[in-house]
């Protein structure tokens, strides 16, 4: 692809449209920015960004810039509903996300995971296994880094493990991962996708360039993931908790087996109890990671190294602080209802559940049969409270905190020794906080700062 002297306008300068925008501009390309947010908010980033070379707009999307382009990068979060991207579209413009651009440069091969929960840690964990095997590899994508950042050091024969969205994958056309893997599909995101249907296209979009040399690997256990088989061009491997499977990963007697085809006989990869995550969700995860690592050609006994190795990523189930014998667990991550009951049923009762933020046209009454069972209280908080609180009233007492500060000090005050305070909000954050990853922090802080009395200790 060629980008020497092209006009290229990438929309939106979080980290990928800033990592996007250095890119096109070292290769040649006349790069424009242009995001809705004020000079003054992103006074950090115009001074490098002018030095090269590159121009800026800030303050909203004018449709003059984004007529004048010979292509335009969108960055995730940036909807394709956007009237001047519409506008645009009509002319014919093309119109190209970060992931689809990193992918038309990006050397070796990709393993990419998206699902609409553990992305992240899986990724994170496939990462590490590879390393384990002694596989050059570079981890990215939604977790963090973006994947245009990777293609400079990305390398023939080594791998990209790529965590990807439904943000990211909507706009993809040629991206091709050798492995993809889909962990579940349940609803999130319905506010940006308009339906269960269209978030199911996208994420879809993560196998469509595969081919019969190329490897999907799917969850047994999740309906919707399991429907994605039938559209599917490369093999087919599965990963399941429950049930024995033709070829893939899954659990027996306490032990996690893989075999590559049905004729084979499975080999034993490692013992379910030597897993250190809390929770079944993360037993799936470890399975999708063993499936993909074993089809990248990874031995057991480093894939068994690597899990025993690994510990809770910042901000997924990640144990805070026991203080006065009550454990705080920080799930900021838990962003969608699914997640959050998936953090919720990692403990068996006694749970001071903090819940709320930006709701995302999402349906809090999935929760209430999990909530009576483990769920002593629940405390609200941000733009969400009041439909939470009117979706799952009956099944759970409800404190309306309002603020993290105040749903911290009423369930430490109500909790029992032996008794869990866990933040799983299943909403974004972005009502109170810059993101998911602010607002974990700052529920570390208020714990911490409770701390005096107690102790701290990792589980
Ligand atoms: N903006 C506009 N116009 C718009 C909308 C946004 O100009 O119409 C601007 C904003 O003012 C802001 C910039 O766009 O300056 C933000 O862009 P972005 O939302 O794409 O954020 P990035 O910083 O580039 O982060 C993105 C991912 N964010 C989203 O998908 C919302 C990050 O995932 C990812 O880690 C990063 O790229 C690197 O790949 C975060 C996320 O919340 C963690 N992901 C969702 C999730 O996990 O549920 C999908």
């Amino acid at each position: 692809m060629e980008l020497k002297g092209k006009k290229v306008l990438v929309v939106g300068l979080g980290k990928s449209g800033l990592a996007a925008a250095l890119f096109l501009r070292r290769r040649g390309a006349q790069v424009t920015v242009s995001d809705v947010r004020s000079a003054e908010a992103l006074a950090r980033d115009i001074p490098a960004l002018l030095d090269e070379g590159i121009m800026v707009e800030a303050g909203g999307h004018g449709l003059l810039t984004f007529r004048r382009q010979d292509l335009i990068v969108v960055s995730p979060g940036v909807p394709l509903d956007t009237p001047e991207l519409v506008q645009v579209k009509k002319f014919g413009l093309p119109i190209m996300g970060e992931l689809e651009l990193a992918a038309r440069f990006l050397k070796g091969k990709t393993l990419a995971i998206t699902g609409s929960n553990g992305k992240t840690t899986t990724t994170s964990l496939c990462g590490e296994i590879l390393a384990e095997g002694g596989l050059p590899v570079q981890v990215g994508g939604n977790i963090g880094v973006p994947v245009i950042a990777l293609v400079d050091t990305s390398q023939e024969g080594g791998w990209s493990v790529l965590e990807v969205s439904s943000f990211q994958l909507e706009t993809t056309e040629e991206f091709h991962p050798q492995i993809a893997v889909i962990l579940n599909i349940t609803p999130d995101h319905l506010d940006r996708h308009g339906s269960f249907a269209n978030y199911i296209a996208a994420k879809e979009r993560i196998f469509a360039n595969q081919t019969a040399d190329d490897a999907l690997v799917l969850n047994a256990d999740d309906d919707a993931a399991k429907r994605c088989a039938a559209r599917a061009k490369s093999r087919v491997f599965w990963f399941s908790r429950k049930c024995i499977v033709r070829q893939g990963a899954f659990v027996h007697e306490g032990e996690i087996l893989f075999r590559a085809d049905e004729h084979e006989a499975a080999e034993v990869v490692l013992k379910v109890e030597s897993i250190p995550l809390k929770g079944e969700h993360n037993v799936e995860n470890v399975l999708a990671a063993v499936c993909a690592a074993r089809l990248a050609g990874v031995a057991p006994e480093a894939i068994r190294s690597a899990v025993e190795k690994f510990t809770a990523v910042e901000h997924r189930l990640e144990f805070v602080a026991r203080i006065n014998g009550v454990d705080y667990y920080n799930d900021s991550k838990a962003t969608n209802v699914d997640a959050a009951m998936k953090a919720v049923a990692a403990f068996p009762s006694g749970v001071h559940l903090i819940l709320g933020g930006k709701d995302k046209n999402s349906d809090y009454t999935l929760m209430r049969e999990l909530l009576e069972s483990r769920v002593k209280a629940v405390y609200t908080i941000g733009a969400a409270a009041e439909k939470i609180e009117g979706q799952i009233k009956g099944a759970v007492p409800a404190v309306h905190a309002e603020t993290l500060d105040a749903a911290v000090a009423a369930a430490a005050e109500a909790a029992q020794p032996g008794e869990v305070v866990l933040l799983a909000p299943a909403c974004s954050s972005f009502d109170q906080f810059e993101n998911y990853e602010h607002r974990g922090r700052v529920f570390k802080e208020l714990v911490l700062a409770r701390s005096g009395a107690g102790e701290r200790k990792s589980a």
